[in-house]
């Protein structure tokens, strides 16, 4: 049972199959004459703020948060460690919305204990663009687990988000609710295998030394495929054509201009990495690929404390077979210290998966539509959306 999600306008589990509905929102928007305008109540001694991202003491609040409380693995031996930087980076993109970045206090110490946020996304679903929020960084203080603080953090983001006149959104979890658009599955790369082991992230193989095992990860010194450099803000026409080709022939995914190219795939230091390959001959940028960074808290370990994971982000293979691309990729990775590569299922990265010794994951990601209602759920190759 869901006490909540049976509540709201997403599919629910009694509806698997019923292919009688039709695809599409759920429910209209309500008038604007009747939007709540009050905040929801909180439980005493509680407070709603607005964050300002871009104010520094806010965006260290949200971070020793997030950093102390947020996504753990089902072993609690890692937890994701969102930079400041990304933090900024993934809170304000084009047209944002300050009143979407929505923490709780504690009234009298104005501890931050609670945070929510969306950020604006034009999303296509089959030939429909949607204007949808992406929800994103809920996160409840480990101290106040259970006390249904969630569903009025839900309830607060979506009336905000209404009054901005958007009825949809889009949003990933570990946790099965009702209903997934589609269930992924994260698979990993090792490219420091000594270390992974050490830390409990994967363990040696059977009948495998370590020795071979690093011999198996080992990548060339460099990068193989002529033309590859990064990404300059020159190649946004270019890069902009390439991925919304691309991105064209998948169910949901996202519909960038090149503003949003600008804003989520330029090269940002220690955030996002993107790459293009300039045929030597034409000039021409013919291929594209790009990763976020995402490190981890090693949760009680004597030697490290904290594992530098690369995650796959957008990739389109025009000339440059996707397998050698990726496999470039994941050579910029290892010459940039990070431990793991990462990648879902989603678009045609199971081509390359298996090929490039990625092994599967333990657990889900599991994608979802809020008030957005498909016949059936989709294939992760069906899906060409990676949320952060
Ligand atoms: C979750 N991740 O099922 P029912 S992902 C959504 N997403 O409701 P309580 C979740 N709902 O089943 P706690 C959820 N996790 O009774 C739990 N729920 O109907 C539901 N973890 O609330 C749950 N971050 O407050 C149940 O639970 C109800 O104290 C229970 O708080 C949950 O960012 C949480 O994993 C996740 O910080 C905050 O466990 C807490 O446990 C925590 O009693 C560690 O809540 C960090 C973590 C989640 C990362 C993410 C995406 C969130 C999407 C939210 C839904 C958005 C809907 C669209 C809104 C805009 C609409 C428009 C227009
Ligand atoms: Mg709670």
């Amino acid at each position: 049972r869901h006490k909540f999600w049976e509540t709201q306008p997403v599919g629910q589990f009694k509806e698997i199959g019923d292919t009688s509905l039709p695809e599409g929102p759920i429910e209209p928007p309500t008038p604007s004459s009747e939007l709540k305008q009050e905040p929801y109540n909180l439980p005493n001694h509680y407070e709603w703020i607005t964050c300002d991202i871009s104010c520094e003491e806010m965006c260290d609040e949200v971070f020793n948060l997030l950093a102390n409380n947020y996504v753990e693995d089902d072993e609690n031996m890692f937890r994701f460690n969102y930079s400041k930087e990304f933090l900024c980076w993934a809170l304000q993109p084009p047209g944002y919305f300050k009143s979407w970045h929505i923490g709780v206090r504690v009234k009298i110490s104005k501890k931050l204990v609670a945070f929510i946020t969306g950020v604006p996304a034009r999303i296509r679903v089959r030939d429909e663009v949607v204007n949808m929020v992406e929800i994103n960084f809920l996160c409840v203080h480990n101290k106040l687990r259970s006390k249904r603080l969630a569903p009025v953090m839900i309830k607060e983001v979506t009336r905000r988000v209404h009054l901005e006149n958007i009825w949809q959104a889009a949003y990933t979890a570990g946790v099965v609710l009702p209903t997934p658009m589609a269930s992924c599955q994260y698979w990993h790369r090792s490219l420091n295998p000594k270390k992974l082991i050490d830390v409990g992230f994967s363990r040696l193989g059977a009948r495998m030394t370590m020795s071979r095992t690093i011999k198996l990860y080992k990548l060339p010194e460099s990068t193989v495929t002529p033309g590859l450099r990064k990404m300059e803000l020159r190649d946004l026409p270019a890069v902009t054509r390439l991925l919304r080709t691309y991105l064209s022939q998948f169910v949901v995914a996202p519909d960038f201009h090149e503003n949003d190219v600008e804003h989520w795939l330029l090269t940002k230091e220690n955030v996002v990495d993107s790459y293009v390959v300039e045929s030597p001959e034409t000039h021409e940028v013919t291929d594209f690929c790009s990763f976020y960074t995402l490190p981890s808290t090693i949760l009680g370990n004597q030697n490290y404390s904290i594992l530098k994971a690369a995650y796959s982000y957008y990739n389109v293979s025009t000339k440059t077979p996707l397998l050698q691309l990726m496999n470039d990729a994941l050579i910029v990775a290892k010459q940039k210290d990070y431990d793991v590569f990462n990648a879902l299922d989603v678009m045609q990265n199971e081509s390359f998966l298996k090929e490039l010794k990625f092994g599967p994951g333990d657990g889900k990601l599991h994608y979802y539509l809020y008030n957005y209602r498909l016949r059936y759920p989709l294939k992760p190759s069906e899906l060409g959306l990676v949320l952060l």
